[in-house]
């Protein structure tokens, strides 16, 4: 199976991670944002990364990508069965997708991909409104966070992979939620970000972008 895309996004990052936790094998082939080559415009017509390709089977989006691998490998399961946690499963993942990575990304597009990948400075005001967007979700991850540390039934499951992966991208810009203030979210996110999923992945992408 093949996953065209890089592992800054948040987006490659969630499949990359979920694979990892299914014991899914991926063959990773970079392609950077807008990218001409032809096997990714094949599987994401928009070329938007994540593009994926199973042999004849080509999908693209992080989400339908997750629900494949699902599908072709059920254990361990990461989307549960029951209707309830299945449901909540699907908005923390789109929750993930839409709230957490629209305002993560103003930082992260800002500070990162436009100065260091386009050669042109970010917009600090609006890397700034990102951080601000920031703490509504904060404030909502502290609250609802279970005792057992993890969002969905008890047990990690795609809520936490789809959740965990935006904030890496707002920890690379050194912004991390205030410890003092929301013990429970940074000790949730420390959790997940150890699973191997997200361990292999972020040295290597701190490297590629100068963090040591
Ligand atoms: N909903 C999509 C979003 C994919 C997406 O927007 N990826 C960004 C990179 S983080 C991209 O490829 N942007 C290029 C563009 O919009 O042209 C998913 O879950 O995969």
């Amino acid at each position: 199976m093949i996953l065209y895309g890089a592992p800054l996004s948040p987006f490659v990052r969630k499949v990359l991670a979920f694979a990892a936790e299914k014991g899914v094998e991926l063959e990773l082939v970079p392609v950077g944002l807008g990218d001409p080559n032809p096997d990714f415009i094949a599987s994401s017509p928009f070329r938007k990364m994540p593009g994926f390709r199973d042999g004849d089977f080509t999908i693209s989006d992080s989400s339908a990508i997750v629900t494949y691998l699902e599908a072709k490998q059920p254990e361990p399961a990461m989307i549960p069965a029951d209707p309830a946690d299945r449901a909540r499963s699907v908005w923390f993942d789109e929750f993930a997708d839409t709230i957490v990575t629209t305002a993560g990304g103003k930082i992260f597009f800002n500070r990162v991909v436009s100065p260091k990948f386009m050669g042109k400075p970010g917009d600090e005001e609006a890397a700034k409104q990102g951080e601000a967007d920031m703490v509504p979700i904060y404030d909502y991850l502290e609250g609802i966070i279970p005792a057992s540390g993890y969002l969905v039934a008890d047990r990690l499951t795609l809520a936490d992979i789809a959740v965990a992966s935006p904030f890496v991208n707002v920890a690379h810009c050194g912004i991390v939620p205030d410890p003092a203030a929301y013990p429970k979210l940074t000790a949730y996110l420390a959790g997940i970000h150890a699973r191997p999923g997200f361990a292999t992945w972020i040295p290597r992408e701190r490297k590629m972008l100068g963090l040591g």
